[in-house]
């Protein structure tokens, strides 16, 4: 999979050479690119952004530099996929993860201050699938950890990527993972820690009953974290 990620801060990428985003890195499981959007701005003080028409606070991110970022990586996308993080998109989901994990390659568009003039979006949809996507309802100062989040998210799915014993399958989220339970608690040694003890039931060696047991904390989790589950 080929990921690339446009941003004024591409120091702000840098924990995609970390962890697990990383080691696919190393192993060549995916090919990351992190691009500086100044690089495509040729005034003398590389600018990117400007004042909104129509007024108001803050600023917005000119569309030429935007242009030509994207004309000079597009081509080496298959069926390309620009997503833009804006808290205005569409909410993130692991269903997105899952369908975004079967493709080639996408781009992530990183804006910073009010957003992205709004022809950037009109001029790649002929030739791109472009798609805001949003991480939840707060905003963030960039897009820059919302890319972050939602790479591992896509990237922790491609086969060969995680562990063996590590699985994807009972994530909470994960299609008939007890259909959108939360996850319940998990449990490891030592058997008792500052007078805590670990449910017995984990210990009896009976799986039927542990996985009833599990299921039960699941659904307990998942009516006290969200009820609307
Ligand atoms: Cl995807 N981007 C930004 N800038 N803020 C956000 C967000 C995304 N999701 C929630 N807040």
């Amino acid at each position: 999979m080929r990921l690339d990620i446009i941003s004024i801060f591409p120091d702000y990428l840098a924990p995609l050479e970390l962890s697990l985003v990383g080691r696919a890195r190393a192993r060549q499981l995916i090919d990351v690119r992190v691009h500086d959007l100044r690089d495509y701005a040729h005034d003398r003080h590389r600018t990117v952004d400007d004042v909104p028409y129509g007024g108001g606070p803050g600023m917005v991110m000119r569309p030429e530099p935007w242009g030509e970022a994207l004309d000079s990586i597009l081509p080496d996308h298959q069926a390309p996929l620009v997503i833009i993080p804006t808290p205005s998109g569409r909410p993130f989901t692991q269903h997105l993860a899952q369908q975004w994990s079967l493709r080639p390659g996408m781009v992530f568009a990183c804006g910073r201050y009010e957003g992205i003039d709004a022809r950037v979006a009109q001029e790649y949809a002929g030739r791109a699938e472009v798609l805001p996507v949003s991480l939840g309802d707060y905003v963030l100062a960039g897009g820059e950890v919302a890319a972050l989040a939602m790479i591992e998210a896509v990237v922790r799915l491609l086969p060969g990527v995680l562990g063996n014993d590590e699985s994807v399958q009972d994530d909470s989220f994960a299609p008939g993972a007890m259909e959108s339970l939360l996850e319940g608690p998990v449990y490891t040694r030592p058997p008792e820690w500052r007078g805590h003890a670990v449910p017995d039931v984990l210990l009896s060696g009976d799986h039927g009953r542990i996985a009833t047991w599990r299921r039960d904390q699941a659904i307990e989790r998942t009516r006290v974290m969200r009820p609307e589950l």
